[in-house]
This record gives C-alpha cells, structure tokens and sequence, in this order.
C-alpha cells in the first residue's frame, strides 16, 4: 500500500496521472453534431474520361454523359468563327432513356471562353437565344442510338462565337447523356453542321453544390459514437470539419485526440482550427457555417497522426481558457490532399484538461520509479 501510494504521488508529481484521472471527456453520442466546409459551392459537373463532353460533337453516336443530370451541358468554341444558330438535332445514346434531355436551353456569347472544365459556365456575358420542353414532336428519340427531329430554333439574338447548351430537366434519371448535338445556321437543319469533331469544349453544370458533403452511412455523428471502426468521411476535403454542442454544457475544450479511419490514409487531417461560441447553433447541416454565429479561434496548428488504420493520434493542446456551449473544428489540410478525394477519420474527443504528453526525462523517470516499486514489491 505505502509502495502504491507513493507510486501515484510521484506519477502525480510528474503531472501524469493526476490530470489524467481528472480529464473529463467531453464529447459523447448524445451530443448535436453537423458537418461544414469553409469552402463555397462549386459545380457538381463530372464525366467519365471517355464519355467527355467532345463525344457530342464526334460525328457519331458515342455519347457524352455528365453525373450532374439535369442542369449540365456543354460549352462550345464552333472552329469556323461566329456563326447565327437556326436549328438543332439531338441524338439519342445508346442505353438508359431516362437520362435523355427532356427540355434545353442555348446561349450564345462573343466573350473569349474562360470559364474552366466541370464548373458553373458562368464566368462569362451569356444572351439566351432559346428554349423550350422537348415535347410536340421534339422529344429525343426513344430509340437508341437514333437522330432526332430538326427543333426550330427563334434566334433574335444574332451571331456568337460560342454556345453555352444546358439541359435543365432529364427524364427522371440523376445522370445526363446525350449522343450528338448538331447546330444549323438554316432552319430547316439543312446546310453543314455549324459544330466540327474537336472544337474546343467545356463539360459544365449550372447548379450549384456545396462543398460539404458526405455519405450517409458516414455522418458526422460517427466522430463521437464512440466507435474507432466506424468513420466520418467528408468529400469537401480541405476545410471541411464539424460543428458540434456537447450535451454536458459548456465546457473548457484543452485538449483533443482523432483516431484514424479504416483506410486511405491520404485523407488523413494534417492541420486543425478550433473555434468556440455561446451563439444558438443556426449554421446548416453541410453549410459553410455561416448560420451568422460568431466564432472565435481558439487556437491551430499542425497535428501528425498515426499512418496505422483505427489508431489512437497524439493529444493536442489547445490554448484555451474559456468555456463555450458550442466548437466548431475543421482541418485546413490533409495528408496528401492530391491523392485523396475525402477528409476522413474515426473519433474526436475533446477534454477539460490538459494532457501533456509525456517527456523522454519525465518517461525515464517513470521508468526508474516502475522499477523501484516492482523491486520493492519482489522483496515484499
Ligand atoms: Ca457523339
Ligand atoms: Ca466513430
Ligand atoms: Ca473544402
């Protein structure tokens, strides 16, 4: 007893156990928890690499899809200069009818092009030509593969040197295809087709999605379950984090732990940013928390995680002294963010305390004294 007593004293007096003992875990499953990401929305615009927006402009049948489904489209750069569009001809692909356009609608511009691949096509000056439901006889044919009707085109707009083509609505489906665009400066779709195999052109989708994203089986609520197998996995990658409000009040944060997801270490945090307020919690779920409360930054830095899978990262200080009902933390890096798609990782935990880690004087220390109390009780 003497032995064990003393023991703890000097562990104690080593600040190891006491404060140990003392931490209170902050966080737990009962507690409101949603995911942010700093960054602002971008186009959810994607295609597979062989399925790119230049196949509806090949010549052929083959077919440019877009994931983003209704409300993508394509920007063209027509090679043979400023043209005046008359009519239109779609082709059906060569599966899945519920992926064909059901209505559309064109611009035209004369502004150099600067807009990027896979984003809203709105960095430049677009005048609406036309657009209407593909409906009366204009439907993109149900058949596959097949040339559709000539759609007549009300052009009071003039000649552009580039068309913008989105397709607002899709038959049901959530991706978008389309075998082949053809533009006619008659209105009858006779003459040559205003678009030639390989001019310049931009997949685009004008709807605007945010940044924070996840899945559901991988919410944010999986930080705090408890559970090191199971993860949070958010697609907005860097910035991205949680806002979360312990059930146990407001508490003095000092200290946080991650543990590491199940794979893909890329995806690992490298860096963190802990804020705190006493404001109501108004942000949305996937938002960037811009709920109008007012945060401060506590305090940030690096943070080095295990590349083991499901293991416990360091403790990490945090430089505060105030209690706040509610933290919001994101993590401004990740691992090696070019060969991640997501920011991921298993746990958070927050604690009332500080928890230093050890020092190698102070495990030397702790050595000698483990050795003392085992050669004590031997002779005990
Ligand atoms: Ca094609
Ligand atoms: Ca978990
Ligand atoms: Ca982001």
């Amino acid at each position: 007893m003497r032995v064990a007593s003393a023991f703890l004293a000097a562990l104690a007096g080593l600040g190891l156990v006491a404060q140990q003992a003392m931490a209170v875990a902050i966080l737990s499953p009962a507690d409101t928890i949603i995911g942010v990401d700093f960054d602002g929305p971008h186009s959810k615009s994607s295609y597979p690499g062989g399925e790119n927006p230049g196949f509806a402009i090949d010549g052929t049948a083959s077919k440019y899809l877009n994931f983003a489904g209704s409300n993508s489209g394509f920007i063209v750069t027509p090679s043979i200069g400023s043209s005046t569009v008359q009519s239109m001809v779609l082709t059906s692909a060569n599966d899945d009818a519920t992926r064909d356009p059901t209505s559309f609608q064109l611009f035209g511009t004369n502004d150099p092009i600067v807009s990027l691949d896979n984003s809203l096509g709105i960095d430049e000056s677009w005048t609406p030509i036309d657009g209407f439901d593909l409906t009366g006889g204009f439907e993109v044919p149900a058949a596959r593969n097949t040339v559709g009707p000539v759609i007549p085109l009300t052009n009071a707009a003039g000649a552009f040197t580039s068309y913008k083509l989105l397709f607002p609505t899709v038959g049901g489906s959530n991706l978008m295809q389309i075998g082949e665009v053809d533009f006619f400066a008659s209105t009858d779709g006779t003459g040559s087709d205003l678009l030639t195999p390989g001019d310049p052109i931009l997949a685009i989708d004008a709807d605007l999605a945010p940044d924070s994203e996840y899945p559901g089986a991988e919410s944010p609520a999986k930080l705090i379950d408890g559970d090191g197998g199971s993860k949070y996995l958010n697609f907005g990658k860097e910035n991205a984090g949680f806002i979360v409000t312990p059930a146990m009040g407001a508490e003095v944060v000092k200290t946080f732990r991650l543990t590491t997801a199940n794979d893909a270490e890329a995806r690992d945090p490298s860096s963190w940013q802990l804020y705190g307020t006493n404001d109501p919690i108004q942000s949305l779920d996937n938002s960037q928390a811009d709920g109008g409360e007012v945060w401060t930054l506590l305090d940030e830095g690096a943070v080095a995680l295990p590349t083991d899978r499901n293991a416990l990262g360091p403790f990490v200080k945090v430089d505060n002294d105030s209690a706040y009902a509610s933290y919001m933390m994101v993590f401004p890096t990740l691992r090696d963010v070019d060969g991640a798609n997501s920011l991921q990782f298993s746990e958070v935990q927050f604690f009332s305390t500080s928890i230093p880690e050890p020092t190698t004087a102070g495990l030397a220390l702790l050595a000698s004294i483990c050795g003392m109390g085992i050669l004590r009780g031997r002779r005990g």
